[in-house]
């Protein structure tokens, strides 16, 4: 029985509060889940379940939930001054030396910080300043910006045009101008009979064609993720990244890698271009900055365009009230000591991580499992019917959906993008909670395949390897 408090939170709720990314009408007839607290990868929701949470809130809780030290850095800093502004000749202590440890974080001559609150407006931001860059330069017609189908840069106008999710574009009439795509490096679901490797250098090339298409002197950059997050974690073949930094290079368009999911040690590496050997000229930050514990994004430029914009760009005429807001910097700093600290990235390369890829990959003994791909801690099953065969469910994401919803019932928080479950727990997850989320990942793929009335011998076998590629 539900308790007459959620009841009434709930019926305030489906009356108040309209929900991101939600089918509201149908939230309404269900009833929220209302979570109440957590404690390191778990939280509890308002019914008294205890779940595993692998999806660390929503890609961000990379350290984890209940870290004092993070409550105490914005408690001692609002206590201080909870505010003040960067605007006009001034900022903060906080917000000072968080760009410093940013810059010495990023690779090579990534040195400098524009702070925004989100993902969304770092990638906004980044609209403006590319243009402005090549404007100030007296290439003012230099302002298309390419980005991908199936990419996610965020929700604003300008974040949602940059990504090519075509929900989104229906509803606003978006992109807006000069904003165009490239197909995007999933070889699962598009390669074909292509290798990994070919195919992956097939859609770097499409990058090429497009900037010719266009004419080079009209490209002012090209935004990607190092892997693909919101898609269904797309991990790009090995052949991809190398020729796309090649191409940008040939042609002066400026390489941007939105780091909100890829960032703060998610794949192993401080950033998921370092994992790919790539060195953007633009990085776009949040999430696992502050690990969720406040809003807060950026934009990482290099030592070029901070020249031109220093000498050239006169006054930005851009910025947020809370840019460089001085509590959400205290907690970020804290953050990112914390994950040096503890050498939590490096454990992510070497220990926590390889543990969870070799648990994860063997996920693909099971009938339903056509691929387990994985890279530090941001990984993916693809549900199939036929297993032998890559293809996908008739109607894309009812299996994921339901695999989703019996994973929850079985204690575990895993996202699905079509029939793909989505893995990306907090970093701090230790090699006991690593079994216990295989454990009920398994059952719950069991559970998923009874459930569609899929044989017994199509459930786990009782012995497998586990195979990371599709027949
Ligand atoms: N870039 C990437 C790669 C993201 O994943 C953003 C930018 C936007 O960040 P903000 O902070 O503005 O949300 C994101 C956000 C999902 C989902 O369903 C993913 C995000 C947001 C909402 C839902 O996986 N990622």
């Amino acid at each position: 029985m539900t308790d007459p408090n959620l009841r009434h939170l709930q019926q305030l709720d489906a009356a108040h509060h309209l929900h991101p990314f939600s089918d509201n009408a149908e939230l309404g007839r269900v009833g929220t889940r209302v979570l109440t607290r957590g404690e390191g990868v778990y939280v509890w929701d308002a019914q008294g379940n205890k779940l595993l949470d692998a999806f660390a809130g929503l890609w961000c809780v990379n350290l984890g939930y209940g870290r004092q030290e993070l409550v105490d850095a914005a408690s001692e800093q609002m206590r201080k001054l909870p505010f003040y502004n960067s605007f006009f000749q001034c900022t903060t202590e906080p917000t000072i030396r968080l760009a410093a440890k940013i810059a010495e974080l990023a690779p090579g001559d990534l040195n400098h910080v524009f702070f925004t609150n989100s993902g969304s407006e770092a990638n906004d931001t980044v609209v403006r300043m590319v243009r402005h860059f090549w404007s100030v330069q007296d290439q003012p017609q230099r302002n298309v910006i390419i980005g991908r189908h199936n990419g996610y840069h965020g929700s604003t106008v300008a974040g949602a045009s940059l990504g090519g999710m075509k929900g989104m574009h229906a509803q606003g009439g978006l992109p807006i101008a000069n904003i165009t795509h490239i197909n995007q490096p999933y070889w699962f679901g598009e390669g074909g009979r292509k290798t990994a490797e070919e195919f992956g250098r097939q859609r770097a090339a499409l990058l090429e064609r497009k900037i010719l298409k266009l004419g080079p002197e009209r490209v002012a950059a090209f935004i990607a993720e190092p892997i693909q997050g919101a898609a269904g974690v797309f991990i790009p073949p090995d052949s991809y990244w190398p020729d796309v930094q090649r191409i940008c290079r040939l042609y002066d368009v400026l390489l941007v890698a939105d780091e909100v999911v890829c960032g703060f040690g998610r794949t192993g590496r401080w950033f998921g271009s370092e994992y790919f050997g790539v060195q953007p000229d633009i990085m776009t930050i949040a999430k696992g900055l502050t690990s969720g514990y406040l809003p807060m994004g950026g934009v990482i430029f290099n030592d070029r365009i901070a020249q031109v914009l220093k000498e050239r760009g006169g006054e930005l005429t851009h910025g947020y009230t809370y840019s460089g807001h001085p509590v959400c910097a205290a907690v970020a700093l804290k953050n990112l000591q914390i994950l040096q600290d503890e050498g939590i990235v490096d454990r992510v390369a070497n220990d926590t991580g390889p543990y969870l890829a070799e648990g994860w990959k063997a996920l693909a003994d099971h009938p339903l499992v056509g691929e387990a791909r994985i890279v530090g801690m941001l990984g993916a099953l693809e549900l199939v019917p036929n297993k032998p065969k890559r293809q996908f469910f008739p109607d894309r994401g009812r299996v994921g959906t339901l695999c989703r919803s019996i994973a929850l019932r079985n204690g575990l928080i895993l996202r699905s993008t079509d029939d793909a479950m989505l893995l990306s727990p907090p970093l701090t997850i230790t090699r006991s909670e690593i079994d216990e989320l295989l454990r009920i990942t398994r059952k719950s793929l069991d559970d998923t395949a009874a459930e569609l009335g899929m044989s017994n011998s199509a459930r786990t076998p009782r012995s497998g390897q586990g195979r990371s590629r599709p027949a």
